[in-house]
């Protein structure tokens, strides 16, 4: 064979694994579609998850706008009347005993009555990371004409804005204008070596009193542990006995301070950036709904709440965003906490945000690039926490292994700050060990060994956004993705149901 067909033929063998990756991650989004929303995993998460729908629906709108658009719209309108986003829908055809906490644990529709849970879904009645306005402006932009055509955006944008709203005002516990997370489940990185102080002060729950589902799938030693398990629990069930209250008035501007009555009250910087990301988001749905001058206030206070994530949650001496605890420290009111000295993914996460001064996120990019973590060293994939930490366990759920949701972010984040190369390598990585691992839940970051479930759903969605250019994308991404010549229609004719 002479150099141009060795050349073609490595070409042919590239444009074929990516083609089969594609309808490979196509598959898993096929196979967890419900008819209204897509599961994170069939076996072990058999209900809709709040920001696992929302990455989903960031790449579902490549195969299937209008399923992307409904799997938001499912979500949102499940929305308790005070503006939250519970964090699981349950689908009532799924017997009880399949996932632990169930509807009779949350009891949305009796004890989330005062803060307006609807009457006829059950739901959580904690909230997950604000991702979905960012989700419904990439799923808009997929295809504009569909949305204008449904009033996608015009009837997502009230619920998103109250959703913003009681996150700003209902969850203020420090006052400082971030939203805190009342659990861990919240922020979504359950078990991150992060929260190990703020729980420990959390007495668990009587064992006895509940059976986790989650070992009938997963195996025990990639799991949070049972005492981990047990202060989850715990936590839950106060929140759900206080009637998910969460103090203050209907601006959080009552007597009791916002968000301020449980045992467990954080600011995390990863929770937060999301936040302010969709806000810029919200901005941008706000100017296409000819909505001015709101999506003028909405940009300022975006920049604003980048400054006020700088001052409370940067530690310049570790070149990292840390989660601040609010009820550790003497007891002000409103607390001001400590920072928790642990190397969590979500410090990192920021490098998301526009506006974030150039000397922080240079300082972020040679974090993720140093010992800590890894990216274009020794690790495949960014972990979840620091490689070195005494804590650090490489399939331990979010003690170590690496997720796909945050490392698409943060090739996000490279992208945004004018890292193209480093961008570049990212994705590729990511792309790799999504289709060796069979799009598995999480990965060991330095070999990229599945661990969890596969057949993920945002694992799934996420290398699929990844592999599929986006031109939509292209006027908020200054520096472009790397071209692919994508062949939609192969993934695209599966989906002809819509
Ligand atoms: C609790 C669904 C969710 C993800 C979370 C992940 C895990 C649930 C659990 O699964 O949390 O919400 O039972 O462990 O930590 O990020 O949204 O995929």
């Amino acid at each position: 064979m002479d150099r141009t067909n060795v050349g073609r033929t490595a070409q042919l063998t590239t444009r074929r694994a990516t083609t089969s990756l594609r309808e490979r991650a196509a598959e898993v989004l096929w196979a967890n579609w419900t008819g209204t929303s897509t599961v994170p995993s069939r076996q072990l998460y058999p209900h809709q998850w709040s920001w696992d729908s929302a990455f989903i629906a960031i790449g579902l709108r490549h195969l299937s706008p209008l399923r992307a658009q409904l799997e938001l719209e499912t979500l949102l309108s499940a929305q308790w009347g005070d503006g939250r986003v519970p964090h699981i829908v349950f689908n009532p055809a799924v017997p009880l005993d399949a996932y632990f906490p169930s509807p009779d644990f949350w009891r949305s529709t009796t004890a989330g009555r005062t803060a307006g849970a609807p009457g006829a879904i059950h739901t959580s009645g904690i909230v997950q990371p604000p991702v979905h306005a960012l989700a419904v402006w990439l799923v808009h932009r997929a295809d504009p004409g569909l949305s204008r055509a449904r009033s996608f955006l015009a009837r997502a944008h009230p619920r998103l804005a109250a959703w913003h709203r009681y996150l700003r005002c209902r969850r203020d516990a420090g006052g400082a204008g971030l939203a805190s997370v009342i659990h861990p489940w919240e922020q979504g990185m359950d078990n991150s070596p992060c929260w190990d102080a703020p729980l420990r002060r959390v007495p668990p729950a009587d064992p006895s009193a509940y059976r986790r589902a989650d070992l009938d799938h997963g195996a025990a030693e990639d799991r949070p542990t049972d005492l981990d398990y047990g202060r989850y629990v715990r936590l839950a069930a106060d929140y759900r006995d206080r009637g998910y209250a969460d103090g203050g008035g209907a601006d959080g501007g009552g007597d009791e301070h916002a968000g301020g009555v449980g045992e467990f009250a954080v600011e995390d910087p990863s929770f937060n950036a999301l936040l302010i990301a969709s806000e810029h988001a919200l901005a941008r749905i706000e100017a296409e709904l000819d909505l001015r001058d709101a999506s003028v206030v909405r940009e300022t206070r975006a920049r604003a709440l980048t400054g006020t994530l700088v001052e409370r949650l940067w530690d310049p001496a570790d070149g990292l965003f840390l989660c601040r605890d609010l009820r550790s420290g003497d007891h002000r009111e409103p607390p001001s906490g400590e920072l928790v000295p642990e190397r969590g993914v979500g410090g990192l996460v920021p490098l998301i945000l526009p506006a974030l001064p150039a000397p922080v996120a240079a300082a972020l990019v040679r974090t993720a690039c140093g010992p800590h973590f890894g990216l274009g060293g020794p690790a495949r994939l960014v972990p979840s926490y620091d490689l070195t930490g005494s804590a650090f366990d490489p399939r331990r759920y979010w003690r170590g292994p690496a997720w796909f949701n945050t490392n698409w972010l943060l090739e996000r984040g490279l992208r945004l700050h004018g890292e193209p190369t480093r961008a570049a390598g990212l994705r590729r990585a990511l792309l790799e060990v999504a289709g060796e691992s069979g799009f598995a839940e999480y990965v060991d970051p330095y070999t990229g060994r599945g661990c969890g479930a596969r057949g993920f759903g945002w694992s799934a969605a996420l290398a699929l956004d990844l592999l599929l250019d986006d031109p939509a994308g292209r006027d908020e991404e200054p520096h472009g993705r790397p071209a692919e010549a994508p062949s939609v229609a192969v993934t695209r004719k599966r989906f002809r149901d819509d």
